[in-house]
């Protein structure tokens, strides 16, 4: 069982970076190093502690956040690792929110990628304290240097490096600490580093860097660089607090290097997290008064409160909820207030997660991440409360799902289980939306990319033993006509028995977009009688709604029913029914009838370097360009009228082609008539699937 960690002591750090950066691997070797796990996990040999689930053995790569809990010195650190994968950007965002400071990995061998960008973004909007790691120093065509350079250029002069490397590709042997002023080695054939000189070789490189680093420190302890450039001996400690609070203040960025794979820099990432990353009793968080506007403060000390950023779903596990407690502290076996959902929740026991393998605590201190499971009523984004001290934290937002497809069961028939699997899912995924469409009476899920749903599609099949399909959206088409006409129908039987006559006479006329459909009558001297008129109504509503063209419903259609005649034997609704069918079959394929298709405002915002890709190709989409603004975040933001048709997959399209920096959002503006070429192409395609 674990030690009780004051709030001070815990720090709460999410890692992030781009696919393949190492960040799992770092974790792994955290847990070793901190003698939380008895042997080294290794992602690429599937043993690693982090990546566990099947489907992440199977591809070596993370697709949930997980916590990786460690003892280090007097520190309990909670390590959250991420996935850098783009689909699984939701799980990263989740794991942001649980965390008090980032640390961004950037593989010295890559320099900044597309998601290194991205990530920084996101942190510096949660004004997340930052500090960056450069991995895989270890690999051929690293450069230290030129990444620091590339860094600095991209976020500021407050990157500075904290460290120097000793030795580079297959001779990266070490750091030289430029706090402590000492190297630390690890030499070749020994496992353990030692403390050594700095190499004679690198004194001018760090001359340069312990004077860039007390530059940007200066900041923080004014007497330092005088100090410095009188050269004065520079305690690490005064450094130290300096570059603390330079971070905590969201100007400061220390890098460090190492590599995961070598082994070597861990422990040293693993000081600095504790030394110069804020605690969570550093920090107050705002939340509002329930069912009020008004703003209230929270600190570690305060009454208990808590908010859920994550939740897992499993059909055998069952179901697990993370809690970020903020304030106060959380005992297993209370009772505590759900202030979303207004519900009383009673808390089982509490555990602490080392990668896969849980612990349990009795306690969770303010400040710390605990694991909680059989909260069935509880989902992301709930605050927790003392129901005496009541706070509600704002849920955090995720990207909105633009990937979009029509979802089937594999086998008939099991459409209710496969739909119950994936709203399970759901909960635990805020990236994944699943919808009921009207307008094509279709079940539409959304995700952010094909990979997600792909894995949903694995996890559907292994853990809930339902298969899914997923097809092309049906675009919610409708028909309507362009000019009046008169139409004749007559529905008669006489065959042995009982006959069945029905006969009509109608007016069909276009109404304004947007009106509807209605239906009147004139009928005059009973040549329909009164009881039949219903029924030509009823024949009128079902046979429009059922469509004629290519079977999407008839739209802005008057139909009146003027005349007709009648059998005393023989009529009936049903006859009147088939005879109104008949009627306004002939007539609406008589009065110019068209298909008519949804246009959606489309806003793709994006840097101003796609832009001219992003128009390129929404005008091959049909596009109307109502033209380009500056956005946020120093985006351009094009806008546009694209036939929904045309924007099946484009979530796709448009991340390839802005390497995933695109994003973009539409909603339903009108209906238009189809172009003819496009509406014979549906109008085939309906009579093909008859
Ligand atoms: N040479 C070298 N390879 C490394 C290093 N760190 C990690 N790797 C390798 O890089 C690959 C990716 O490592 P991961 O730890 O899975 O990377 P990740 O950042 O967790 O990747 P995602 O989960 O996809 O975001 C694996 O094959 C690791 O063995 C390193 O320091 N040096
Ligand atoms: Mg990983």
């Amino acid at each position: 069982m674990m030690k009780e960690f004051q709030s001070k002591d815990l720090r709460n750090v999410v890692f992030l970076g781009h696919g393949n950066c190492g960040k799992t691997s770092l974790l792994d070797d955290a847990l070793f190093h901190t003698g939380t796990a008895k042997r080294r996990g290794s992602v690429d040999d599937g043993t690693s502690l982090l990546d566990a689930t099947p489907e992440e053995q199977e591809r070596h790569l993370t697709m949930e956040a997980k916590l990786a809990a460690c003892e280090w010195g007097d520190c309990k650190l909670n390590l959250l690792d991420t996935p850098g994968y783009p689909d699984f950007v939701g799980e990263a965002i989740e794991a942001m929110n649980a965390a008090d400071a980032a640390v961004i990995v950037v593989s010295a061998h890559s320099g900044i990628e597309v998601e290194t960008e991205k990530f920084w973004n996101l942190a510096k909007e949660q004004e997340l304290p930052r500090m960056f790691f450069l991995n895989k120093m270890d690999r051929e065509h690293t450069d230290f240097h030129g990444v620091v350079d590339e860094l600095r250029v991209r976020f500021g002069s407050g990157v500075v490096p904290v460290q120097l490397p000793i030795g580079q590709e297959a001779a990266f042997q070490g750091v030289v600490d430029l706090l402590k002023m000492h190297g630390k080695i690890v030499p070749h054939d020994e496992d353990d580093c030692v403390v050594t000189d700095i190499p004679e070789y690198l004194d001018n490189d760090v001359e340069m860097a312990r004077q860039t680093l007390i530059e940007a420190v200066a900041d923080y302890n004014n007497e330092l660089l005088e100090k410095y450039l009188e050269g004065e001996e520079i305690s690490e400690d005064e450094v130290g607090e300096a570059l603390r609070k330079g971070i905590a203040d969201g100007k400061l960025f220390p890098v460090f290097c190492g590599s995961a794979k070598a082994d070597i820099g861990v422990k040293k990432l693993l000081n600095g997290i504790a030394a110069y990353l804020p605690s969570p009793a550093d920090r107050t968080v705002i939340g509002t008064v329930p069912g009020s506007e008004e703003l209230v403060e929270r600190a570690v000390g305060d009454a208990f409160s808590a908010y859920a950023w994550k939740t897992t779903v499993d059909p055998l596990a069952g179901r697990q909820t993370y809690l970020r407690i903020y304030s106060g502290k959380l005992k297993a076996d209370t009772s505590v207030l759900d202030v979303t959902t207004g519900r009383t929740e009673r808390i089982g026991a509490l555990q602490t997660l080392h990668g896969k393998q849980a612990h349990s605590v009795a306690v969770a201190q303010a400040g710390d991440i605990v694991v909680t499971s059989k909260l069935a009523n509880v989902q992301t984004g709930d605050t927790l409360a003392d129901s005496a001290h009541p706070i509600a934290y704002e849920a955090a937002a995720f990207p909105t799902p633009m990937l979009e497809m029509a979802v089937h069961p594999k086998k008939k028939g099991e459409e209710d289980k496969l739909f119950a699997a994936i709203a399970k899912c759901e909960e635990a995924d805020p990236t994944l939306a699943m919808r009921k469409e009207a307008g094509t009476k279709e079940t539409i899920l959304a995700g952010i990319g094909e990979m997600q749903l792909k894995i949903l599609e694995e996890k559907l099949e292994s853990k809930y033993h339902v298969g899914l399909t997923l097809a092309k959206p049906r675009i919610a088409y409708r028909e309507t006509i362009k000019k009046a006409t008169k139409a004749e129908g007559k529905y008669k039987k006489q065959s042995g028995g009982h006959g069945q006559y029905g006969h009509v006479l109608l007016e069909i006329t276009p109404q304004k977009a947007g009106e509807g459909n209605e239906f009147t009558e004139t009928i005059f001297g009973g040549s329909v009688p009164r009881q039949f008129i219903p029924a030509v109504e009823k024949g009128t509503q079902e046979t429009l709604a059922n469509g004629i063209l290519a079977g999407y419903p008839v739209v802005d259609v008057k139909v009146n029913l003027y005349d007709g005649s009648y059998h005393p034997v023989d009529s009936s609704e049903a006859s009147f029914k088939s005879a109104t069918a008949i009627a306004l079959k002939k007539g609406v394929l008589d009065a110019s009838p068209v298909l008519l298709e949804p246009i959606d405002t489309v806003t793709v915002a994006a840097p101003e370097y796609y832009v001219g890709g992003i128009i390129g190709s929404l005008n091959s989409k049909r596009a109307r360009i109502l033209g380009t603004e500056t956005g946020d975040k120093g985006q351009m933001v094009v806008r546009a009228e694209v036939p929904e048709a045309e924007l099946y997959q484009y979530a796709t399209d448009l991340r390839s082609q802005t390497q995933g920096r695109g994003t973009y959002a539409r909603q339903f503006l009108r209906y238009e008539v189809v172009p003819e070429k496009q509406a014979n192409a549906v109008i085939e395609e309906a009579k093909a699937a008859k």
